[in-house]
């Protein structure tokens, strides 16, 4: 299949005035009725219509009620057309129940749903469907169902029949469509304008009792994109729906939000801190699209991240004002180095804005996502608030109602702040880190810091240019006092000298808050490290320095055998210890990197990682940790405890999570007592999951999961956790025999999307199990893949990823790990999403 390509952008040669559809649903033979009002476009070429089209069945085609007889390709139609504005009818029939690939209008548990990004619309009617063709829609259903839903708001109800009318033009990937047997929670917003707005939560009956929370993050969204951005509500309903399958997070339909129902349904008893986190992350989200992706949209998708960086980085802000803005910063930048380093470091590397795709789906990465976000915080950390804040309303004053381009997004910048972002632009172009060395020479009082920066070719781009860093940074004194607080230097160059007043033994704390998405290197005595972990002002820096110590610590355990490093050890004890410091930053600083992470340090380093060699020296280490803090953590395993009700508020969950990590560590030395006494007594998912992980880290989990089995079976999220955690906490050489075990459970529905990735995508977290010796764990996912591929090309193509670090590894591993992306590559009828994802990984 040819590739699209962001210079052949071209307008489309109609615009439309308006949408009327009109839809009878069955299960086998859903009718769908469009009437379409065209007229020319003065930006377009002229030339017949051609629309979009997949899997139709054609019943008839009128203009201005004339039957045509359209020319039916691959994809799509062409058919003649009046010079000036014309009426388009047809009807077309389609199969909702047979379409496992869950794109376009889809069954889920007996209800008909909707996913149109990027580009399902086109499976529900013909239509140019393409983000920067937007219209108002109409919409009536017609169906014995009890609760019938689509975009804006409802016009009318009778018997069978519902019509909604969605007065805001949208482009077509936000059309949204659900009927079913469904149960509301519901409640009621009046916006900063006085307009009154009725919210629901649309679940399955019996989900109803776990729908306050996503309610509770909705409403506080709403009023903080009004006091944050100034953005009030514009419909007079807002509603979300849950859905058991569903390939994604969650997606952002004009005025019906619909979820993957793992980002909705929460109880204290079923869910985690983490999901109860993250449930209030994607409402906030997809509700911060209503103003950056719908009535601001992208012009095509190449633009993706035009809409996804900044929500994006709208709801990391929104997190850290309900929660900590520390512990968020650290999070995020975690997440960053873990899966888009990963990406920006491997055969996938792509830019921010890619500029070809065969299939856009692969598209909604990592990259676009968060770096995407990294991008508008340096904007922002660059401009300053208040003309970032000036630029954004100027952003909504300029393009309300438009479809736009990262052009028009930062010539806002330039007219709002006056400043030239030509050398910044290169962030949304070129793909691969920065790296950003650090050298220092002192002249009696005058330090001298010299930056260089550097970013490793990716597929596709040999050369790189410098780009716009803005390196946060300060210095603390030999006696841990702040010499100097934080300033913003701007490194555009590919070698940039500053000088700084500062005097002997002063630490400098580079790139605080984490303020460029580089990876920086720099030489460091462990007794400095050591001192900005325990005095930094900066909390990032301050966590970055126990991270680095131990990430050192680690990497000599595992190439030169060395013993755990005590100075590493000593220097945590305080910080644990530290009273003033939040539980939930203390159990950040408590956590050890993770095997793919430090698989991924080495092999930037120059060393190839051997898995099972990291495996070991994390244990080793987290065996020293323990023995050498037992007793404080002991103390701080029971000073955390709360009792009373459970809150998943961040203050608790930090606590939670303070005392889950020294659950861990002190299970290696106290056999599991406190896990096991733990899982009996938890009254939360919280702590019951992490004292089964805990018994799994061991191995000595057999009847506890046996148990938690019996006594969740009949919740499906809980059991997608029950799949999940048993493979990823699998000892190395166990982990594919336990998740081929597992995908013979009765429970192991493979077509659902969550009950595959829980098995499968935690087979790829399993860093030792995935690479242990031999192969096993990548044929079992290649054998799967190639199975779920006709299925569901999505997801399939998805997963895929979890083979993009294949060159980092040793000639076998890399031979075995290629053979498996071979096996799938050559898989009959691949799907196209599956097919790029292979080729480009195999180069
Ligand atoms: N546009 C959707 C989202 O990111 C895609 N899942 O919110
Ligand atoms: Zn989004």
């Amino acid at each position: 299949p040819r590739a699209t390509l962001l210079s052949e952008y071209r307008p489309f040669s109609h615009l439309i005035d308006a949408v009327e559809l009109d839809f009878r649903l069955a299960p086998n033979a859903t009718r769908v009725r469009s009437r379409i009002a065209f007229r020319p476009n003065p930006a377009g070429e002229g030339g017949p219509l051609r629309l979009d089209g997949e899997g139709l069945t054609l019943i008839s085609a009128r203009i201005d009620g004339k039957d045509v007889a359209p020319r039916i390709l691959p994809g799509g139609l062409v058919c003649e057309v009046p010079d000036g504005p014309f009426t388009w009818e047809a009807e077309v029939e389609i199969d909702p129940a047979s379409n496992t690939a869950l794109e376009g209008l889809y069954m889920s548990n007996g209800m008909y749903c909707t996913q149109c990004e990027a580009e399902g619309f086109r499976k529900i009617t013909y239509y140019p469907d393409r983000p920067d063709v937007m219209a108002p829609f109409t919409v009536r259903i017609e169906s014995d169902l009890p609760v019938l839903l689509s975009n804006g708001n409802p016009a009318s109800r009778e018997g069978g029949v519902a019509e909604w009318h969605d007065p805001h033009p949208k482009p077509a990937y936000l059309f949204a469509l659900v009927a079913g047997d469904l149960v509301a929670h519901e409640d009621a917003f009046t916006t900063m304008e006085g307009r009154e707005v009725a919210l629901a939560v649309w679940v399955r009956p019996g989900d109803e009792g776990k729908c306050a929370y996503a309610m509770d993050a909705l409403i506080r969204s709403m009023r903080w994109d009004e006091t944050e951005y100034g953005r009030p509500y514009d419909l007079d309903v807002f509603n979300i729906v849950a859905v058991d399958d569903f390939n994604m997070g969650a997606m952002e339909n004009k005025g019906l939000n619909i979820f993957n129902s793992r980002y909705v349904l929460a109880s204290p008893e079923t869910a985690t801190d983490g999901d109860y986190g993250r449930i209030e992350a994607i409402v906030a989200h997809e509700y911060f699209h209503n103003w950056t992706g719908n009535r601001i949209t992208c012009r095509d998708w190449f633009q993706l991240c035009l809409k996804e960086g900044l929500t994006v980085f709208r709801d990391q802000q929104f997190t850290g004002d309900m929660r900590s803005p520390a512990v968020k910063r650290i999070e995020d930048a975690h997440l960053l180095r873990g899966r888009q380093f990963r990406e920006d470091n491997g055969p996938l590397a792509h830019p921010v804005r890619p500029e070809s795709y065969v299939e856009i789906n692969n598209f909604y990465t990592a990259t676009v996502y968060e770096k995407g976000a990294e991008l508008i915080g340096m904007l922002r950390r660059l401009v300053g608030p208040d003309a970032y804040r000036r630029a954004l309303d100027l952003y909504f004053e300029r393009h309300d109602g438009e479809a736009c381009t990262i052009e028009d997004w930062l010539a806002v910048f330039e007219d709002a702040t006056g400043r030239d972002l030509a050398q910044f632009k290169r962030w949304y172009s070129q793909a691969g880190t920065p790296r950003l060395a650090v050298e220092t020479a002192r002249d009696g009082n005058a330090l001298a810091v010299t930056f260089r920066q550097s970013t490793p070719p990716t597929p596709g781009q040999p050369e790189k240019r410098p780009v716009v860093l803005p390196v946060a940074l300060g210095a603390i004194g030999p006696d841990g006092t702040e010499l100097m607080p934080t300033r913003v230097i701007e490194v555009t160059e590919a070698e940039q000298t500053e000088r700084f007043d500062l005097p002997e033994g002063a630490v400098l704390s580079i790139l605080r808050d984490f303020s460029a998405p580089v990876i920086l290197t720099r030489e460091q005595s462990a007794q400095d490290r050591a001192l900005l972990l325990a005095h930094d002002t900066d909390p990032f820096n301050k966590w970055e320095a126990g991270r680095t110590l131990a990430k050192d610590a680690l990497v000599a355990m595992i190439t030169d055998d060395r013993a755990p490093d005590t100075a590493y050890l000593d220097a945590l004890a305080p910080v644990l210890g530290d009273e003033t410091l939040d539980p939930a930053f203390r159990a950040l600083v408590l956590a050890i990197p993770s095997d793919d992470d430090l698989a991924q340090t080495l092999a930037s380093a120059g060393t190839t990682p051997d898995p099972q060699r990291i495996d070991r020296a994390r244990h080793a280490l987290i065996g020293a940790l323990a023995k050498h803090l037992e007793e404080q953590l002991s103390g701080l395993y029971d000073a955390m405890r709360i009792d009373g009700p459970y809150s998943p508020d961040a203050g608790d969950a930090g606590r939670r999570s303070l005392r889950n990590a020294a659950l861990l560590l002190l299970s290696h030395r106290d056999e599991g007592a406190r896990a096991d006494a733990q899982f009996e007594a938890a009254d939360n998912m919280t702590d019951e999951l992490a004292a089964l992980t805990t018994l799994l880290r061991i191995d000595r989990a057999d009847e506890s999961v046996a148990r938690f089995h019996d006594r969740w079976r009949d919740d499906r999220l809980v059991i997608d956790k029950w799949f999940s955690v048993q493979v990823m906490h699998a000892p190395g050489p166990k982990a594919a025999d336990v998740a081929a075990r597992l995908t013979e459970h009765p429970a192991f529905d493979w077509k659902n999307p969550n009950r595959f990735r829980a098995v499968m995508g935690a087979l790829g977290a399993n860093h030792a199990g995935f690479h242990a010796e031999g192969g096993t764990a990548y044929d079992l996912l290649a054998d799967w893949l190639v199975r779920l591929d006709p299925v569901n090309p999505q997801t399939t193509a998805r997963m895929t990823t979890l083979f993009e670090t294949w060159p980092r590894y040793d000639a076998d591993r890399q031979a075995l790990m290629r053979a498996a992306l071979e096996r799938i590559g050559n898989a009959p009828g691949l799907s196209r999403d599956t097919s790029e994802m292979v080729s480009r990984m195999l180069g």
